[in-house]
């Protein structure tokens, strides 16, 4: 039996492309993420919009699906990316940050997915390092499903704005998902001010995913923006 893709081991990330047909593009791709953002090398971009979020507060379930802790989010509100918008489907984390900055990885991601009517997703990256303890984060840490395959509804209304740091300013830049099938045109932007989460949250994810973060992957020519 092909092992199902995984961080560790045979179906580690060198491996993603040749578990299965519809993984190439892990491999084949030249738009892959995540990357490492040297923050020496972009520039200011004039044109990079803010990005509006118009979060709602809204139900909410957690859902250990085997590879993260993800929070779906039927009714949670859009927000607009370059003019366009799209509707906020989930959040889900990795432990370490996936996007590096500078060569350094965060201990803890949230990736906040969204779809366009068109049907192209966006990824809203916010990083978290260590410091005081997250107020958004507690009912979803502490409401873990029991085991992978598992999910919990919220008793409250959860709204994922409460999630993002005070400055807005975000690094820009053409990618994919970071798991497979690693699909490419997603549009990626990266929060550059982190928030925090205490040592025991960050703990409390490690305690399940110690290490679900791909390697970065090569720019191969793309262009990083940073907004103003
Ligand atoms: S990420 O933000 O680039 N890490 C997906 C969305 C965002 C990212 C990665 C993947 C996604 O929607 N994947 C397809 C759905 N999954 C099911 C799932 O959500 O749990 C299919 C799968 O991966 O095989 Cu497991
Ligand atoms: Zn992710």
């Amino acid at each position: 039996d092909k092992p199902h893709w995984s961080y560790q081991g045979h179906g580690s990330p060198a491996h993603w492309a040749e578990l299965d047909a519809g993984f190439k593009t892990c491999k084949l791709g030249k738009l892959q993420s995540p990357i490492n953002i040297e923050t020496k090398k972009i520039e200011k971009s004039a044109d990079a919009k803010p990005i509006v979020f118009g979060y709602t507060g809204g139900a909410a379930e957690v859902v250990d699906n085997g590879h993260t802790i993800q929070v779906n989010l039927p009714a949670a509100g859009a927000a607009t990316l370059e003019g366009s918008e799209y509707k906020l489907l989930q959040f889900h984390f990795h432990a370490p940050s996936e996007e590096m900055i500078d060569g350094k990885r965060y201990p803890l991601v949230a990736h906040l997915v969204h779809k366009n009517a068109q049907g192209q997703l966006g990824v809203v990256a916010v990083l978290f390092k260590a410091g005081k303890e997250n107020a958004a984060l507690k009912p979803v840490f502490d409401s873990l499903p029991a085991k992978a395959g598992e999910t919990r509804k919220l008793d409250a209304a959860f709204n994922p704005a409460d999630l993002l740091p005070a400055e807005r300013g975000y690094y820009a830049f053409m990618g994919s998902l970071t798991t497979p099938p690693c699909s490419e045109e997603v549009r990626w932007q990266v929060l550059k001010t982190p928030v925090e989460a205490s040592a025991a949250q960050l703990a409390a994810f490690k305690k399940r995913y110690a290490m679900n973060a791909r390697p970065v992957q090569p720019l191969n020519g793309r262009k990083v923006v940073l907004s103003p």
